[in-house]
């Protein structure tokens, strides 16, 4: 190994979920929300824990073929950035590992084979993530720390619980900012020549190495239940051939979007043109879906392809006290960060159980209410209701993998409205968003529905039918905000 680069991870960011104690061996980053090299706080403290007992950082990437709502709209863009992530960590001499099967058998199975002495894991509000780390625990008896690489300030130091709205945890928010705003350090090298050298690798297993010479992760043999697809030789992995193979075992019916090309260049480059060309339309346009003023950088951000810490250092370095920027961070940090308080501290963040009371309650008065229009999913689906705004929207989603943030609100509403019970709605929203839009299945998508549908992190307005309290949205509303007839002119299933 090279030099001790000498930079420390915030404790805060760091949460262990066990009491393993720590020995010699190789670190494993159980990559996950992250899937990125750069700019990653998990990858770095990983990084940091090896360089402390003089060991390896390994990242391991749990590819399951089963994640819910995905299919190959989605793994294709995944996969694609992940390829770009195993180059950049071979250039850095850490080896990257692509398992399958069950994630959490996967990974305590590689703990095993290389000897880890530790694994390291970003935070993810989701059930599914916590689950995933529970099954984990009980099958390794080394550390298991949690890192927030996602949020600028970590979910659980932001607020020890579930926040009423943006006005309740923006203070806390503010108040940790500049403790946790700072830049990152670079990824460290380990071994002497990174990707220079195709054995470095393997070399670089030194300390973990199992003693009986299993060569399960550079051999590329078949353990039962999980398949290591391995690096040989510390050259890169086939992707042209893993690609397509694992697509096919995916629902391929939802094409892959070719216009928002995956990786994490491809994100600091459209982010780059954004802050050069749209930001300053931002503050004044990002609610009109024809301006084109909005950053279209949530897909970068689901897949963890870019850090919104790097978005907003960025920000505050080229656009200091503007209120385009401004107007940027609040919902890049605030509105964001908000997503995954609600979904950390609510289990309940996709159901009407996890509404709050008020909204329960006036959803439950009008649950009787006559629907003037009433819409079963496959209609939804296929943008088959009576409203031309609706269809335009629900087509923006299935045919660009992105609907506008605007329509987002009116159209879950609006499914609302022409469904027979608020239960039904949340799932439909819910459904048709993960499955088509490339940044779904993600907490912003659950909180967005929950909103919209339920009066989350919102107020009780003047009482209507069906909607009881919660906030209305029409089609007059939308078009005293913008041209809705070109919006519907561009969009067509
Ligand atoms: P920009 O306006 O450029 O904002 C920059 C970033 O800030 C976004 O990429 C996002 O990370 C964050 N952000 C912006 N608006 C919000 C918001 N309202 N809440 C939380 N974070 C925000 N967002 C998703 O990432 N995935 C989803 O599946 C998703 N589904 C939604 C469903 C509904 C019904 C609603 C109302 C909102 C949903 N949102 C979702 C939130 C928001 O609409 C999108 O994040 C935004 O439209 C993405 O476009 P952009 O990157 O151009 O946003
Ligand atoms: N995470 C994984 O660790 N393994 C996967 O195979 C995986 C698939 C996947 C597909 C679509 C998608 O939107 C997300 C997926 N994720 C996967 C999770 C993702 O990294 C995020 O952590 C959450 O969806 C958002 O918090």
């Amino acid at each position: 190994m090279n030099h001790k680069s000498g930079y420390r991870v915030n404790p805060a960011r760091v949460f262990q979920l066990n009491s393993g104690a720590h020995r010699k061996g190789p670190v494993i980053y159980w990559m996950s929300r992250d899937q990125r090299a750069g700019d990653n706080w998990a990858l770095l403290y990983a990084a940091q824990l090896a360089q402390e007992t003089g060991s390896l950082p390994v990242v391991a990437y749990a590819l399951t073929e089963k994640y819910p709502g995905a299919n190959a709209r989605h793994y294709g863009f995944m996969l694609r950035g992940l390829a770009g992530v195993e180059k950049k960590l071979m250039a850095k001499g850490i080896p990257f590992r692509l398992l399958t099967g069950n994630p959490p058998g996967a990974v305590a199975r590689l703990a095993h084979v290389v000897s880890a002495s530790a694994v390291v894991t970003d935070f993810d509000p989701l059930r599914i993530k916590k689950e995933w780390k529970k099954e984990l625990l009980r099958q390794i008896s080394i550390p298991l720390y949690e890192v927030d690489a996602h949020n600028i300030v970590p979910c659980r130091a932001a607020s020890g619980k579930q926040e009423f709205g943006a006005y309740t945890l923006r203070p806390k928010i503010r108040k940790l900012l500049e403790e946790f705003m700072d830049e990152f350090p670079d990824l460290p090298l380990f071994g002497k020549r990174g990707n220079d050298n195709p054995e470095s690798a393997q070399e670089n297993y030194g300390p973990g190495r199992p003693a009986d010479g299993k060569e399960e992760l550079n051999g590329g043999s078949r353990l039962p239940g999980e398949i290591f697809i391995p690096a040989e030789d510390g050259r890169s992995m086939d992707w042209h051939r893993i690609i397509p193979g694992f697509l096919n075992k995916t629902d391929t019916s939802v094409k892959e979007i070719e216009t928002i090309v995956p990786g994490e260049d491809a994100a600091m480059d459209a982010f780059g043109s954004f802050m050069q060309e749209r930001l300053p339309a931002y503050g004044d346009h990002r609610n009109d879906p024809n301006a084109g003023a909005v950053s279209g950088m949530s897909a970068y951000l689901h897949f963890g392809q870019i850090s919104a810490q790097r978005m907003a250092l960025e920000i505050l370095k080229n656009f200091p006290k503007n209120p385009s920027g401004d107007s940027f961070l609040e919902e890049l940090i605030v509105r964001k960060e908000l997503s995954d308080n609600l979904c950390h501290y609510n289990d309940h963040y996709d159901s009407f159980e996890g509404f709050p009371e008020w909204a329960r309650k006036t959803l439950d008065s009008h649950r009787k209410d006559e629907r003037e229009y009433l819409y079963d999913r496959e209609q939804f689906e296929l943008a088959d209701t009576h409203d031309p705004l609706w269809n335009a929207a629900q087509a923006e989603m299935v045919n660009t993998g992105k609907m506008h943030g605007y329509m987002r609100m009116y159209w879950a509403k609006k499914i609302l409205e022409w469904t027979p019970s608020p239960e039904e709605a949340l799932a439909t929203a819910i459904y048709l968003n993960d499955k088509y839009e490339l940044d779904g299945r993600d907490p912003n998508g659950y909180t967005g529905c929950a909103w919209s549908i339920g009066g989350m992190h919102d107020r009780a307005w003047g009482e209507r039918p069906v909607f009881g309290k919660i906030r209305y949205m029409n089609d007059r509303g939308a078009r005293r905000k913008f041209n809705t007839d070109l919006y519907i002119n561009n969009f067509q299933l």
